[in-house]
């Protein structure tokens, strides 16, 4: 707005000299839904990213952060950004599966179950994802890797039998098909309402982090983590994208500086919430280590299937992008 008053026509300027009118000087405000509660790091991380663009541009941009899922369900965020009802927000990439397989490029078992391998992982996705969500109208900004993912469950799980007929909450394709190929049942459930789902016994297990357990207090009603490493999903923030061309260079700069300080700084807490949170489950009163080897023996093969049904879905750019990762190894 500042930038148009400036520039403003001759004509414009006559106007606003006979009539006292003054051009609106409003700042834009942004709103940013996210997914995950708010003491949950990359709603921290989001948050600070906020306050970094707020201040950068003078209160030019203001971000207001919604986190936990009250303006917008984890499901509806990118569809609000789409189409404008909202300018900015956070999701979970491979929520966005259903649509194109290939958004579950972070979501194969054991492709690439550790931070190294994730971010060659995502940098090899990097510009098909990237031109994905261009079609779609919308920029991403910067993308943050959750911890590791692992098994959760109200028992002792030794082998994939024991899962047999267990109400498995799942938050993507990929976790309702492994779901499927462990004899569960799976149950789509945002992370806001997990504590209720297992007190109430909607749900008996799940994969997810140390992170996603820790915050949502699962030792309330679950008793066993297993670390299985299986893939390490990304959250990502995205713009709608007519917002972003119609933001002054200087803003854009400011606020992709403020995207990769909060890439990096999102990374490091991710790494770090690794260890903090699997200790605080176990602090919580729940048995915490890593899966037997017949269990991981069992879920490698579900793996495979997994790998094999993933390529066939995604096609040439999902091959493209294993490719790019195998040879970035
Ligand atoms: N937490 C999110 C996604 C992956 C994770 O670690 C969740 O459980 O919904």
């Amino acid at each position: 707005m500042k930038t148009t008053s400036k520039l403003m026509t001759g004509a414009a300027s006559i106007a606003i000299a006979v009539t006292g009118a003054l051009p609106a000087m409003a700042a834009d405000k942004w709103d940013m839904p996210m997914a995950y509660s708010a003491s949950n790091f990359h709603s921290e991380n989001g948050a600070t990213f906020a306050e970094c663009v707020t201040a950068g541009t003078n209160g030019d941009i203001t971000i207001t952060t919604h986190p936990g899922g009250s303006l917008f369900a984890g499901a509806d965020i990118k569809r609000a950004i789409q189409t404008g009802q909202v300018q900015i927000g956070e999701r979970l990439m491979s929520g966005h599966q259903n649509e194109n397989a290939v958004f579950g490029f972070d979501s194969i078992p054991f492709l690439a179950p550790s931070f190294d391998d994730s971010a060659k992982l995502f940098e090899a996705a990097k510009p098909k994802m990237e031109a994905l969500l261009e079609e779609q109208n919308l920029v991403m900004l910067y993308a943050v890797p959750w911890p590791p993912q692992g098994l959760y469950f109200n028992k002792e799980v030794n082998s994939v039998a024991d899962m047999n007929g267990l109400k498995f909450r799942s938050y993507n394709n990929a976790t309702a098909r492994l779901a499927e190929l462990t004899g569960m049942l799976p149950v789509t459930i945002e992370a806001a309402e997990i504590s209720q789902a297992f007190a109430t016994g909607v749900a008996e297990s799940m994969i997810s982090s140390g992170a996603t357990g820790y915050d949502r207090k699962v030792w309330e009603s679950l008793s066993h983590f297993y670390e299985v490493d299986a893939w390490l999903p990304y959250n990502y923030v995205m713009v709608n994208k007519d917002v972003w061309d119609g933001t002054s260079d200087a803003n854009k700069e400011l606020i992709t500086g403020c995207a990769g300080e909060a890439q990096a700084r999102g990374l490091e807490a991710s790494k770090a919430y690794t260890q903090f949170t699997m200790d605080g489950l176990a602090e919580g009163g729940m048995t915490v280590g890593p899966a037997g080897e017949t269990l991981m023996g069992e879920l490698r093969a579900i793996g495979e299937t997994m790998t094999t049904e993933w390529l066939e879905a995604a096609g040439d750019d999902g091959k493209a992008i294993v490719d790019a990762y195998k040879a970035s190894q």
